[in-house]
């Protein structure tokens, strides 16, 4: 008989970590994800996969960790020896990287090459092979010299979470030509969900579409309407970085659709899907620009497609759809809370 796999997810608490861990379920592998100790809970995306017959799912086991914490990584791979790693754990929010430059560069950066040395530590004293993703992102492509965006095409980051990433991106390269690692770059353009976290565009916007519908916000304050990003759909893009671990050889990819949108696409897309008129509720505030902003990103999925057989499933229309009726839902639910007397979290501004 085969033995079932297994894999360490970093970043297991984010969206992407949560679509991941679900799909490396159902291929019946033991997953562990390393988690953040936090002052409340964390774990709302990944819950449910707790709540199956069995009440707790032994083939998902969870660890404490930090990438800022060296000591955890080498004793969660002592204890897992797990055959695949996905690193996902970033400060993944753009905006906030200004603000946090050194603290983004130590997680986003640094973080990936602790984690790399302990595996090349593990691998030599036990001999076993593990095989590592590296979440890259067009992010890194920044203010493009071509388009579409393809692998060979060079980088030009502009902001300090596109500069620590194109950091692990070439120490991920480095490791596997260096040492043999089997270490892949998956280089995701944006994709969005449901999960998505609620500061992200997409998610701010179909957030605020369900809440003006329900009658619990008027409006919503946004920045650069006219940046264009390729979005795909967060559920198609984990089986990319899945497939890429299943190839003989290590490689990097571009994971896109192909397709791309402005945020006044769609802001128009989501209020319209809601039956509202979004220039009634939309303002702008300068607090939402960026120092330095990514005009435009589209990316070339076509080495996915051929050597991966990977193809997006959800296309613009279908996602925007998809996260407005889940907001609209939430929504409701919220409104029903109100209604009985109960405050609604502020976030006290937060909403980057
Ligand atoms: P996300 O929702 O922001 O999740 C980030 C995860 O990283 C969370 O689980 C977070 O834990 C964890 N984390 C943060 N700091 C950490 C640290 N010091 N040590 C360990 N874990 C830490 O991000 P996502 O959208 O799922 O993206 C997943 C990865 O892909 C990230 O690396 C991101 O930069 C990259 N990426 C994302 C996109 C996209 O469009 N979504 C595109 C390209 C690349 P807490 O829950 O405790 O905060
Ligand atoms: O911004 C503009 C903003 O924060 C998209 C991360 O997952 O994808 C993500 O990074 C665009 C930008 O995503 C608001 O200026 C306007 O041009 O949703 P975002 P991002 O910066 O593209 C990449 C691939 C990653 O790797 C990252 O981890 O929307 N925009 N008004 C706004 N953005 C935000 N957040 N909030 C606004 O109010």
């Amino acid at each position: 008989m085969v033995k079932a796999k297994s894999a360490l997810i970093t970043g297991i608490t984010g969206q992407d970590g949560s679509y991941l861990a679900e799909f490396l379920l159902t291929k019946n592998y033991t997953v562990h994800g390393l988690i953040r100790r936090s002052s409340s809970f964390n774990t709302e995306r990944i819950d449910h996969l707790y709540q199956d017959p069995h009440a707790h799912d032994p083939r998902l086991i969870l660890h404490y960790g930090d990438l800022n914490d060296p000591s955890s990584l080498r004793r969660i791979l002592d204890q897992t020896q797990p055959d695949e790693i996905y690193n996902l754990g970033a400060q993944s929010h753009v905006r906030v990287s200004f603000d946090m430059p050194l603290y983004t560069c130590d997680t986003d950066g640094l973080g990936t090459v602790r984690l790399l040395e302990a595996v090349r530590d593990f691998e030599s004293y036990t001999r076993r092979r593990i095989r590592f993703y590296q979440a890259s992102s067009s992010e890194m492509y920044g203010k493009v010299v071509e388009t579409p965006q393809k692998e060979t095409t060079p980088f030009y980051p502009r902001s300090p979470y596109a500069c620590a990433k194109v950091f692990s991106h070439w120490i991920t390269v480095n490791y596997r030509e260096s040492y043999g690692l089997h270490a892949s770059n998956g280089i995701l353009f944006n994709h969005e969900s449901p999960r998505r976290g609620e500061t992200f565009v997409t998610r701010k916007i179909t957030r605020a579409v369900g809440r003006i519908h329900h009658g619990l916000q008027k409006k919503v304050f946004l920045g650069n309407l006219e940046a264009k990003r390729d979005w795909g759909f967060a559920g198609d893009y984990v089986q990319a970085m899945w497939l890429m671990l299943q190839q003989d050889e290590a490689d990097d990819y571009v994971v896109a659709t192909g397709k791309t949108y402005s945020v006044r696409q769609f802001l128009e897309e989501a209020f319209t899907a809601a039956g509202l008129n979004w220039q009634d509720h939309v303002e702008i505030d300068p607090r939402y620009f960026r120092p330095a902003e990514v005009d435009l990103l589209l990316g070339d999925p076509a080495k996915a497609r051929e050597k991966l057989g990977w193809e997006p499933t959800v296309g613009f229309k279908e996602l925007v759809r998809m996260m407005v009726e889940h907001d609209m839902e939430l929504a409701a639910r919220e409104k029903t809370l109100v209604d009985a007397g109960h405050q609604m979290p502020a976030n006290c501004g937060h909403d980057q």
